[in-house]
Order: C-alpha cells, then sequence, then structure tokens
C-alpha cells in the first residue's frame, strides 16, 4: 500500500502517524503523478483531497478517518482502538470534534493566511475560544485520558489541534491553550508519544516554510 501524503496537512499527518506508531509496511509520498489540484488527480481519486490510501490492486481509500480505521481492522496489533463500544464511540466523539466542530472554527483564519483576505482577528478568535471551550469540556466529560493508551481519536485531534494553537499565533493571539485546563493537559500527554511528535514537528516545519515563503 501507498499513502498519498503532505507534511503540511493535517488529514495526512493523522494516517503517517498511525502508520508508524503500528509500523505498518505502507510506503509514503508527496501526490506527484497526478498532481493533487489537477482534472487528472479529481479524475482518479473522486473525493480530490489528501490523504488518499492506495491498495495494492491499484484502488484507492480517501478520508482520513475511514482510512484510520480501515488500517485498524486490517492491521489489528498493536491496537490504537479501544476493544468497548463504548470506549471506540468515545474516540469517534474526539475525531468528529476536531472535524466537525475544532476545524471549520479555524477555517476563516487559514484561508486569510492563503489568499490574504481581510478578516476580523478578534471576531475569529472568539468563535475558536469557543470552539475549544467545547473540546475541554468533552475531554472533562470523558473517562480520564492518562488511564488509557493513546488511539486514533487522540491523534485525529491532536493534528488539528496544533493549527488550532499555531495559527493564532500568525494573527497576534498567543497560547489560544491556556484558559482550557483539560485540553491543555491532554495536549501534553498526547505530545509524550514519540510518533505523535514527530508529525507535529513535521507540520509545524511545514507551515514556517509556508509562512517563511509568503513573506519573502
Ligand atoms: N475530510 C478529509 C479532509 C481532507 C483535506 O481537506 N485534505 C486537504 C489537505 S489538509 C486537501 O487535500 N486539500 C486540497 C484541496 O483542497 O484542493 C479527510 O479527513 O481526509
Amino acid at each position: 500500500m501507498h499513502l498519498l501524503s503532505s507534511d503540511f496537512s493535517p488529514y495526512s499527518t493523522r494516517v503517517r502517524i498511525q502508520i508508524r506508531k503500528k509500523q505498518l509496511p505502507i510506503t509514503i509520498g508527496a501526490p506527484t503523478n497526478p498532481a493533487l489540484r489537477t482534472p487528472e488527480f479529481a479524475d482518479q481519486y473522486p473525493l480530490g483531497k489528501i490523504p488518499v490510501l492506495v491498495l495494492d490492486d491499484g484502488s484507492s481509500l480517501s478520508e482520513s478517518w475511514a482510512i484510520m480505521e480501515y488500517l485498524e481492522a486490517v492491521y489489528p496489533q498493536p491496537s490504537l482502538r479501544p476493544a468497548d463500544p463504548l470506549g471506540m464511540a468515545h474516540i469517534t466523539m474526539l475525531a468528529r470534534y476536531a472535524d466537525l466542530h475544532l476545524s471549520p472554527a479555524l477555517f476563516p483564519m487559514f484561508v486569510s493566511l492563503l489568499t490574504g483576505k481581510a478578516i476580523d482577528a478578534a471576531q475569529e478568535m472568539t468563535s475558536l475560544q469557543k470552539e475549544l471551550n467545547k473540546g475541554d469540556r468533552l475531554l472533562a466529560s470523558l473517562p480520564p485520558f492518562r488511564q488509557r493508551a493513546l488511539t486514533i481519536g487522540d491523534i485525529a485531534l491532536a493534528t488539528n489541534l496544533l493549527f488550532a494553537i499555531e495559527t493564532p499565533k500568525l494573527f497576534g493571539c498567543s497560547d489560544s491553550l491556556k484558559p482550557f485546563a483539560h485540553l491543555s493537559d491532554w495536549w501534553l500527554w498526547v505530545n509524550q508519544d514519540a510518533a505523535l511528535t514527530q508529525g507535529m514537528t513535521e507540520m509545524k516545519t511545514a507551515l514556517d516554510a509556508f509562512i517563511a515563503a509568503k513573506n519573502r
């Protein structure tokens, strides 16, 4: 199998972290032929985004969570998901919180970075803080994370949270996690994992390179 991925992409980074933690026999590379955002890429991969997992028969899977669940099913050991239905529902909540609550709140700031479009940074920070508060309360409502192993739900949330920490800094708002004790503690906990921190470093390096190129 082969993963089409980019260091800049939180969704790709999730799958890279999982592959490394499980030491899976999957190669990883950027989409070059066809390249992302070309008609050929959209023809070949119907959802038109990375990550894409290309299977050995030439077929492919899109959507990071679908890929991660597929890899857990095909390579059950070492497991990165709870065996019980309730535990599984809890970690799926983390991933869906990341995708459906946290990331949409970051979108305007991110688009502004990419395109230069003017935004009201204070207003966007208020929206982001509202979503971070939800995440804080969600973590507080779940069984203590320090008493369980790292899961694909944690990995999915961590990659998006890195952008929720780093993007506001570019608009003059540092330490966006500070008011949120549970999220802050969870962030310290997940960053003890070597494969996860490797993914975080790759994303941060790619983000820094993007900003440096923009400012050049
Ligand atoms: N929901 C998708 C999101 C994937 C996604 O947004 N990928 C971005 C990179 S982070 C992408 O391929 N963007 C290319 C584009 O929008 O043209 C997932 O979980 O895989």
